[in-house]
């Protein structure tokens, strides 16, 4: 039983706070017609939920068409990270609403 704990321990602790090691998902709120904050510690592998609250349709859209995610009214998209680069993105619908997303390695 201690020899397990002492191998599992380091495990663990990379697990956690490895960054790189754990895919996380994070929820980015659209509401009111503007982007919320997107975390800063986004990495390749996570996902980002654009949880669209507003009652109308958006769009998380990179203005070098990397990505065009649709964001249908009152609905949870997921997006998974498949790439590390920063892009800014636009709401194809209402080009008021901008943001920049940064994903690293
Ligand atoms: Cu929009």
């Amino acid at each position: 039983m201690r020899n397990r704990l002492c191998l599992a321990t380091p495990v663990m602790l990379l697990a956690l706070f490895g960054g790189q090691v754990m895919a996380a998902d994070y929820t980015v709120l659209v509401n009111k017609m503007t982007f919320g904050p997107l975390p800063s510690e986004l990495h390749v592998g996570d996902t980002i939920t654009w949880k669209n609250a507003d009652i109308f349709r958006h769009s998380a859209t990179a203005t070098d068409k990397s990505f065009d995610v649709d964001l249908p009214a009152k609905q949870d998209v997921v997006m998974p990270l498949n790439e590390a680069g920063e892009w800014d993105f636009v709401c194809k619908f209402h080009p008021g609403m901008t943001g920049t997303l940064v994903v690293l390695p």
